[in-house]
């Protein structure tokens, strides 16, 4: 949030920076089997009893797949130069191998032209979580063959969409497909073993890998990348072994996907936690580290808060209980002896998740420095809050647009520092199905009646839509 006269400042953007917004397909499009799209992890995962907030699911979430022309001219009218969405693999490829189902191919090919006509860059997300369900029963990302089956519909979906997309981005997120999906639970497949977490995470980096290679083999030259959710972990204090705790997370979070990226290797110091991390073992063969180092053309980079993390077991944590928060039966934290811990003076969004916008600067430039010039894209970034319709009919989201007026600086200043960021998307154009949070939580800029369909663009779409037109910010928020 703006918190200084300097802070409260007009900032222009570099000519040609990209503002944007996004969703995924299992959040928005609803019709799950309709023309010939297959069950997903997540249709199984929703379904089951307990796994989301009020037993909510995605089988008719914003009901885009049939109101895609009302979602077109609402981007339209934000004035957006670009949209990311992703593409359902089991829409496309129903049972995760065999022919394309062309109906799925379709909707994507009439979403990108509606795009186009309009002036907007389409940026496609390959993998948004959605995995083919028949693909799971046969071990998931835990196995290897589903990097290969990936790199095939890859290969399928670039060749339909080819150079009409302007972004091609393999995965969003593999953090939490590996680590909220098969080590703690609570996504998609639900599964919690550590062993499998780690193999995850290496079959989703050689997928990216792998995928890199069969996009640019089908589309020729396009504009390739990943998406990463990354964030800086803070120490709960001084204390050594606060400092070590926040090291584990931080591995955990971010190098364990960085590091391989960008560098060809995992992180040394995660070998004592993950040993199949190390090479020599069954799990890395040789060669892969090398198909995931591929060049990329750029790193998307989702944020949203700051995590802070101490030691687990300190006598502080015991003496500040509001402060040294364990992660409620957290097989991945218990694993690296972390627990998290709150700041009571610090903001919230509706998630818990603290408002901090000054991190998303530091995370820019560290990544700069520590991996050199890429071009980035904050590929995500917004908040959920207790959004609602007034007596006067409208949504006055003032503390969304606070939070996306501080990140958007944030932003500012990572170029003003130097950094390559070429574009912004704000998260979400609509409010959707958050995962297990179900649709009680709101990121959109257009609220969402779930009961009509009927979308109301909120405040902060008119705010954002000002932004986009100017290339900048104001000087107050408004
Ligand atoms: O809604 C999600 C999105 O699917 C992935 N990144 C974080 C968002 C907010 O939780």
């Amino acid at each position: 949030m703006p918190s200084s006269e300097t802070s409260r400042s007009p900032i222009s953007f570099p000519a040609g920076f990209v503002w944007g917004t996004g969703t995924a397909s299992y959040q928005i499009e609803g019709a799950v089997d309709e023309d010939g799209r297959g069950p997903s992890i997540w249709d199984t995962f929703s379904h089951q009893k307990g796994a989301t907030h009020n037993g909510d699911t995605g089988d008719v979430a914003c009901d885009h797949y049939h109101r895609v022309e009302t979602d077109l001219e609402l981007l339209g009218q934000l004035g957006v130069g670009s949209y990311r969405f992703s593409v359902a693999w089991p829409r496309v490829q129903p049972t995760g191998k065999g022919p394309v189902n062309q109906p799925g191919i379709d909707f994507y090919r009439r979403l990108v032209d509606g795009l186009r006509d309009r002036g907007i860059a389409p940026a496609v997300t390959l993998y948004h979580w959605d995995l083919p369900q028949p693909l799971e029963d046969a071990g998931g990302w835990t196995v290897r063959d589903t990097a290969e089956r990936y790199a095939e519909y890859a290969w399928m979906v670039a060749g339909a969409l080819g150079g009409d997309v302007a972004l091609w981005t393999t995965l969003n997120e593999p953090w939490c497909s590996a680590w909220q999906g098969y080590g703690v639970g609570t996504q998609a497949p639900g599964r919690t073993d550590i062993d499998e977490a780690v193999a995850a995470t290496h079959h989703l980096l050689l997928a990216h890998g792998l995928g890199v290679e069969a996009i640019r083999a089908a589309a020729g030259s396009v504009q390739v990348g990943i998406t990463l959710n990354l964030t800086p972990v803070r120490p709960a204090t001084d204390h050594p072994d606060d400092l070590a705790a926040a090291r584990r997370v931080d591995g955990n979070q971010n190098r364990i996907f960085t590091e391989p990226i960008f560098r060809g290797r995992y992180p040394e110091d995660m070998f004592g936690h993950y040993p199949d991390l190390a090479p020599g073992g069954p799990l890395v063969q040789d060669g892969d580290l090398e198909q995931i180092r591929v060049p990329i053309d750029f790193l998307g980079v989702n944020f949203y808060f700051p995590k802070r993390a101490g030691a687990a077991g300190r006598p502080e944590a015991a003496a500040s209980p509001e402060l040294y928060l364990p992660w409620p039966n957290d097989p991945v934290a218990e694993h690296l002896g972390a627990v998290s811990v709150a700041r009571g003076d610090v903001a919230q969004t509706t998630m818990g998740w603290e408002v901090e916008p000054g991190a998303l600067t530091e995370l820019l430039v560290g990544l700069r420095d520590q991996y050199g010039s890429v071009p980035v894209y904050v590929s995500e970034n917004g908040a959920a809050f207790p959004d609602y319709v007034d007596q006067t009919g409208a949504v006055r989201d003032h503390d969304r647009i606070d939070y996306l007026d501080g990140h958007i600086r944030a932003v500012g200043a990572a170029l003003a520092a130097g950094v390559d960021v070429r574009g912004y998307y704000v998260w979400s154009l609509l409010d959707n199905f958050e995962w297990a949070h179900g649709y009680k939580q709101r990121f959109g800029l257009v609220f969402v009646d779930y009961a009509t369909q009927e979308r109301l663009p909120k405040a902060s779409f008119d705010w954002y839509r000002d932004i986009v037109a100017a290339n900048g910010l104001p000087e107050e928020p408004v």
